[in-house]
C-alpha cells in the first residue's frame, strides 16, 4: 500500500497545480483538478512503475486488439489503498473526490465481452504479483457513442482523448519501433545462409503510450503499452536505408502521413463478427510487430540467450487478432536472430499461448492470401512455410485431403487465422467449459484429435475489485462487515456468507442495499428520460452488446406478451416490472439496429399507456459501457442470460450480475452452466433448448418457425404486432424482424423457446412475491460467486499455461 499522509498530499497537490497549470486550486476546473490529481497518483507510483523489472521472474505479455478498460481513478485509489486519505484531504481543499472520478473520460478501447476481459485480467495479474503487461493499440476514437434518435441508434465518434491526451498515460518517445509494411523481399543466398532483404518497404512509428497498472495492496506496478501509429520522423536513424519514405512530393508525404495515422484512428466497431477489411489487417500487424519487436529488444538488453526465450517469456494471444505475433516471431528469431526453422518454431511454439473466444464461424477471422502477401511479404512467406510443413506432418499421418484441407492455414484463397494459432502455439483454450467441449467435440475436432494435449479450459472471471468492491461498496462493507476482509484477496471466503442464510437481519439488509442501489438507478432514468421507475418493481435487465443471438429479441417478444395479458385482464396478477435494456449495435448490423428501434417503440406505447397502471416499464440506457454498467449492474434483481445455447461461449456479464446478488434467468449456455453449478437449481432460473438440442436442430434440421407460428396463439400475437401497426413507427423495422423469424426461420430459436421463458418469467414473478427467500437466493448467489473472480481464472492461466514447467509452480 503507498503511504501518505493528508498533508503531504496538499502540498503536492498545490505545487503541482502551479507546475501544470500557473492558477490557484480556486479557479480550477474539474478537468484541471482531475489531471492534478491524477498526476500526484503518478508520481507517487512512478517510482514503484521504473523499479517493477522483476528479472528473476517469467514475464507474460498479453497481447489484444481491445482493453476495455473504464475510468481508473476510482480502482486505482482503491487497489493504492488510498482513497480516504485522499477524499479527506481533497474535502479539505473544498474539491470533491467524486467530481473528479466521474470527470474522468471512459476509455472505451474495446467493443464487449473480450476487451472487457483483457481489462480485468490486467487487474488481476498485477494484483497477485504477476508481471505481465498488456500491449495493444491506443485508438484515437474508441467504440462510437451511441445516442437514440426517434429510437433510432445513430453514432457519434467517441472522443475519449480530451484535450490532445490522457491522464493516465506516459508516452515513451526514446521506446517508439518502426514496423515495416509492403515492399519487395529477396532472399540472398550468403554462403548458404539465406539473408533477407526487405527493400521499399513503408516504415511506419509505433509510439508506445505507457499507462500504469496498479496491483492491489501489494505495490506491484505492471505496463498496459498502448501504440499510436505515426510516420517515422527523419531523423529515426539507419533503419530508414531501404525504406520508402523518402517522399518527393508534397502530395506523397501528406499520403503517408493519412496512411500511418489511419492505422490507429478508429476501434473497428465490430463484436463476434469479422470483417475483411485491409485496414483491420494493418492494425493487426502494426501492435504485433511493435509489440514482439519490444519483447526482443527488452530480452535482448538483459544479455539473456535467445534460444532460452520461452524460458523467461509467455506470449498471450487474446483470440486471433494478434495472431501474426507468431509469424512475426518467427521473423525476428530467423531473419535478425539467425537461427534455424526447427530451433525458431520450438522457441515460437513454447512461448505462444491462444485463447478462443467464439464457435461462431462468421466470426473466425480469415485474411485473403494476396492481401497478407501484398502488405506483409515477408510475412506472408513464413506462414506459407509453416502451412506446408504442417500439411507434410498431416500427410504423414495418413489423414484423409477433405481432412487435410480442413486443418490446413492456408486454403485456396484464405489464411485462416484459427488455424494458424493452433498450430503456432503450445496452449488452446475455451473461456467456459461448455464452449471448450464445443471447441474440441465439434469446431476444433480435427485439431484436438491431432494434439489433444494442447488443449484446456479457463472459465473467465471478472475483476470483483471493480464490480463489487468499487461498484457496490455498500454490499462490499457488509460483506466485510460479516466475514472480515480476507475475501477481497481471496474470493472463496465469500463462501463463508452462506451461515447467514437464514438470518433475517442480513437477509433485510441485503434487500436494503439493493433498494437503494435500485434508487440510484432510477433517479439516474428520471433525470436522464424523465422516465419514472419504481424502485419497488422487479428492476429485469439485459445489458450486453446487440446481437441475434444473444436474443434481446425474446426479452421484449415477452414484453410484449405480458402487455396483451395485462390489457386483456388488467388484474392480471404480476409484480410491477421495470425491464432494463442498454446495448450497442455494430453499425452495419441492420437487424440489430431493428431491434434496438423495436425495443425502443415499445418502451414509447407501454411507458405511456395509462391503462396497465404502471405495471410495466421499459427503458434502453443509451451508450452502454464500463461506467454505466457499474451503475446498472448493483441495481439490478434480475439478470437476463438468454442466448441460443451453444452460441455465447461464456459471457462475464452473468458474473458481475451474479457477485451483486441479481438472480440468473438463463439458458444452460456458456458460464451460466458453471453459475448454476455453483447455486444450484434453487437459485437460479433456467429455460430453453439445451445443447444437444441446438446441434441436433442445426445438423438435422427439423424446425419450423412458421409451424409454431401458426399453432401458438401467444406467439401468433405477438409475432403479428411486428407487422400489423399495433406498434408505431417501425413499419420496416417490424418487417425485417419478422422476416428474420418467419421467412428465415428463426436461426436463433427465439419461437422455440418462446414459451418456456415465459413461464420461467412466471417463476421468477413468484418468487420475487417472497422477499426473504428472494434475499436468500441473492446471498446464496453472492457467497458462491467467488469461483468467478478473474483473480482465480489468471492464477488457472498462470499456474497451467505460462509458468508450467518453472520452478515452484507445481
Ligand atoms: C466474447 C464472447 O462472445 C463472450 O461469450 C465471452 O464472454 C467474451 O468474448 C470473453 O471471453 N467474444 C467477443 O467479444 C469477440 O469475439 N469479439 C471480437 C470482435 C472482437
Amino acid at each position: 500500500m503507498a503511504k501518505i499522509n493528508k498533508n503531504k498530499f496538499k502540498q503536492s497537490f498545490e505545487t503541482k497545480m502551479y507546475s501544470l497549470y500557473a492558477q490557484s486550486i480556486n479557479d480550477a476546473t474539474d478537468e484541471q483538478l482531475l489531471n492534478v490529481l491524477c498526476s500526484v497518483i503518478k508520481d507517487i507510483i512512478s517510482k514503484k512503475w521504473v523499479d517493477n523489472k522483476l528479472d528473476s521472474q517469467k514475464e507474460v505479455y498479453y497481447f489484444s486488439i481491445e482493453f476495455l478498460l473504464g475510468r481508473q481513478l476510482k480502482s486505482n485509489l482503491l487497489n493504492l489503498g488510498i482513497e480516504n486519505v485522499v477524499r479527506e484531504s481533497l474535502k479539505e481543499l473544498n474539491i470533491d473526490l467524486d467530481n473528479l472520478i466521474n470527470a474522468e473520460s471512459d476509455p472505451a478501447l474495446g467493443n464487449g465481452g473480450l476487451g472487457r476481459l483483457a481489462a480485468c485480467f490486467l487487474d488481476s495479474m498485477a494484483s497477485l504479483n504477476i508481471s505481465g503487461h498488456g500491449y495493444g493499440i491506443r485508438y484515437k476514437h474508441g467504440l462510437f457513442e451511441q445516442k437514440f434518435i426517434n429510437g433510432y441508434q445513430v453514432e457519434v465518434p467517441d472522443n475519449w482523448l480530451t484535450q490532445g491526451g490522457y491522464v493516465w498515460e506516459t508516452v515513451r518517445p526514446n521506446k517508439a519501433i518502426v514496423v515495416k509494411f509492403e515492399g519487395n523481399v529477396n532472399l540472398i543466398d550468403k554462403n548458404g545462409r539465406l539473408e533477407v532483404n526487405h527493400t521499399d518497404y513503408l516504415p511506419i512509428m509505433a509510439m508506445p503510450y505507457d499507462i500504469p497498472i496498479i496491483g492491489y495492496g501489494n505495490n506491484s506496478i505492471n505496463t498496459l503499452r498502448l501504440f499510436k501509429s505515426e510516420v517515422l520522423s527523419r531523423d529515426f536513424g539507419p533503419l530508414t536505408v531501404n525504406a520508402r519514405n523518402s517522399y518527393g512530393s508534397y502530395e506523397d508525404a501528406l499520403k503517408y502521413k493519412y496512411y500511418a495515422e489511419e492505422i490507429s484512428q478508429v476501434l473497428y466497431p465490430n463484436d463476434s463478427n469479422y470483417a475483411g477489411r485491409l485496414l483491420r489487417l494493418k492494425q493487426e500487424y502494426f501492435f504485433v510487430s511493435a509489440g514482439i519487436q519490444d519483447i526482443i529488444r527488452k530480452y535482448k538488453k538483459k544479455k539473456l540467450d535467445i534460444k532460452k526465450l520461452n524460458e523467461k517469456v509467455a506470449i498471450h494471444i487474446n483470440d486471433t487478432h494478434p495472431t501474426l505475433c507468431i509469424p512475426e516471431l518467427m521473423r525476428i528469431l530467423l531473419d535478425e536472430e539467425g537461427l534455424s526453422w526447427d530451433e525458431a518454431w520450438d522457441i515460437t511454439i513454447n512461448t505462444i499461448s491462444y485463447t478462443n473466444h467464439t464457435i461462431m464461424t462468421e466470426a473466425m477471422e480469415r485474411w485473403p492470401k494476396e492481401m497478407v502477401k501484398r502488405l506483409l511479404p515477408r510475412i506472408y512467406m513464413i506462414i506459407e512455410e509453416i502451412n506446408k510443413r504442417y500439411v507434410n506432418e498431416l500427410e504423414e499421418r495418413k489423414y484423409d485431403h477433405e481432412k487435410i484441407y480442413r486443418m490446413s492455414i492456408i486454403d485456396n484463397n484464405d489464411i485462416k487465422m484459427a488455424n494458424l494459432s493452433i498450430v503456432g502455439s503450445h496452449s488452446v483454450n475455451g473461456v467456459a467449459k461448455l464452449h471448450t467441449e464445443l471447441l474440441k467435440k465439434e469446431v476444433l475436432k480435427d485439431f484436438y484429435e491431432h494434439e489433444p494435449e494442447k488443449f484446456n479450459n479457463k472459465t473467465n472471471g471478472i475483476a470483483h475489485r471493480r464490480w463489487l468492491i468499487s461498484a457496490n461498496s455498500e454490499l462490499s462493507d457488509l460483506i466485510t462487515g460479516l466475514i472480515s476482509e480476507d475475501w477481497k484477496t481471496d474470493t472463496n471466503k465469500l463462501k463463508e456468507l452462506e451461515i447467514y442464510r437464514n438470518n433475517k437481519d442480513v437477509l433485510e439488509k441485503i434487500g436494503e442495499i439493493k433498494y437503494s442501489n435500485k434508487e440510484r438507478l432510477a433517479k439516474f432514468i428520471k433525470e436522464k428520460y424523465d422516465i419514472d421507475v419504481n424502485p419497488n418493481s422487479i428492476f429485469d435487465v439485459q445489458v450486453k452488446r446487440l446481437h441475434a443471438y444473444k436474443r434481446q429479441l425474446l426479452n421484449a417478444l415477452h414484453i410484449l406478451h405480458l402487455y396483451h395479458e395485462l390489457l386483456e385482464n388488467p388484474n392480471f396478477d404480476m409484480e410491477p416490472r421495470t425491464f432494463i435494456f442498454g446495448a450497442k449495435a455494430a453499425p452495419g448490423y441492420y437487424l440489430a439496429k431493428c431491434i434496438i428501434k423495436f425495443i425502443n417503440s415499445l418502451a414509447d406505447k407501454i411507458n405511456n399507456d395509462p391503462r396497465i397502471d404502471n405495471k410495466i416499464k421499459v427503458v434502453f440506457i443509451e451508450n452502454y459501457g464500463v461506467s454505466i454498467a457499474e451503475l446498472i449492474i448493483p441495481a439490478a434483481d434480475v439478470s437476463e442470460q438468454i442466448s441460443t445455447t451453444t452460441k455465447e461461449a461464456s459471457g462475464t456479464g452473468n458474473m458481475k450480475f451474479m457477485m451483486n446478488g441479481a438472480i440468473t434467468l438463463a439458458t444452460l449456455d456458456g458460464a451460466n452452466i458453471e453459475i448454476f453449478d455453483q447455486v444450484g437449481k434453487d437459485n437460479i432460473v433456467i429455460f430453453g433448448l439445451s445443447a444437444n438440442e441446438v446441434l441436433n436442430y442445426n445438423k438435422f434440421g427439423g424446425y419450423s418457425a412458421l409451424d409454431l407460428y401458426n399453432s401458438n396463439r401467444n406467439i401468433k400475437r405477438v409475432v403479428d404486432d411486428l407487422i400489423n401497426g399495433f406498434i408505431p413507427n417501425m413499419e420496416k423495422e417490424g418487417r425485417e424482424i419478422y422476416d428474420s423469424l418467419i421467412t428465415y426461420n428463426d436461426e436463433y430459436f427465439v419461437l422455440r423457446d418462446i414459451e418456456n421463458y415465459i413461464e420461467a418469467q412466471e417463476k421468477i414473478d413468484k418468487l420475487y412475491k417472497n422477499k426473504d427467500k428472494w434475499n436468500e437466493m441473492a446471498l446464496i448467489n453472492i457467497a458462491n460467486s467467488g469461483v468467478f473472480s478473474s483473480d482465480r481464472t489468471i492464477a488457472e492461466y498462470a499456474h497451467d499455461i505460462w509458468f508450467k514447467g518453472c520452478e515452484g509452480n507445481e
